[in-house]
């Protein structure tokens, strides 16, 4: 009569963290390595990854704003092959189609897309590229569009500016929070009254705690 015995690993706490963080590190590096450092990162769709590249992009901007106007490199993969995809800016529920293009024979999308003039600025909006006849949808994490030039007149450009609608030319931000204090509503308070009670941090008695 034979037996069999069948190895098992069973690993401890320590070795799955271990190799959690070896595989994160592993997952970034590949990431990173393929991709222009000024990318928009774009993670979240139904299928995968959607990312941006800002071309000629001011030197003072973060890497979540881009200038109204300014082109996009838009790159993807995991559609058909040779499939349309339709490429759309959405801000809230307003989802405005800015381009079609083919996606190459092994799946991937390169496509430059050129933020219309006529798209709204300051408010949060995505990038959302879906496949024709597969279905398959990426879309992006969120950034800022900004106006071109210096709607307030300060020698500001707005995508610079951190309060492009008020004249700031000193550019003062007490609470290094990326907004003026010429604008900022809780000027020395970085987390801006995060507990929503109208009592900025710096004031409020509990600023986690709404007082009522
Ligand atoms: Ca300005
Ligand atoms: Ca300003
Ligand atoms: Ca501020």
């Amino acid at each position: 009569m034979s037996r069999f015995f069948v190895a098992t690993w069973k690993p401890d706490t320590a070795s799955v963290r271990s190799i959690s963080v070896l595989a994160a590190l592993c997952f970034c590096f590949l990431t990173s390595a393929s991709h222009a450092e000024d990318s928009i990162v774009l993670t979240q769709g139904t299928h995968g990854p959607l990312w941006v590249t800002p071309t000629d992009h001011p030197d003072c901007a973060k890497e979540s704003f881009v200038v109204r106007g300014e082109s996009l490199l838009v790159t993807g993969s995991d559609f058909s092959a040779k499939e349309t995809v339709q490429i759309s800016i959405e801000q809230g529920d307003v989802k405005q189609p800015v381009q079609s293009g083919s996606a190459k024979a092994d799946g991937a999308l390169q496509a430059s897309v050129k933020i219309p003039v006529e798209t709204a600025t300051e408010t949060k909006t995505r990038l959302r590229a879906k496949g024709d006849t597969s279905g398959t949808t990426l879309l992006s994490d969120e950034f800022v569009i900004f106006a071109a030039g210096d709607t307030d007149g300060d020698g500001m450009d707005d995508i610079c500016d951190s309060c492009p609608k008020v004249a700031n030319a000193d550019l003062a931000d007490s609470d290094f929070d990326g907004i003026g204090d010429a604008c900022d509503k809780c000027p020395n308070d970085m987390e801006n009254d995060t507990d929503g009670d109208g009592l900025c941090g710096d004031v409020d008695p509990d600023p986690y705690e709404a007082q009522h």
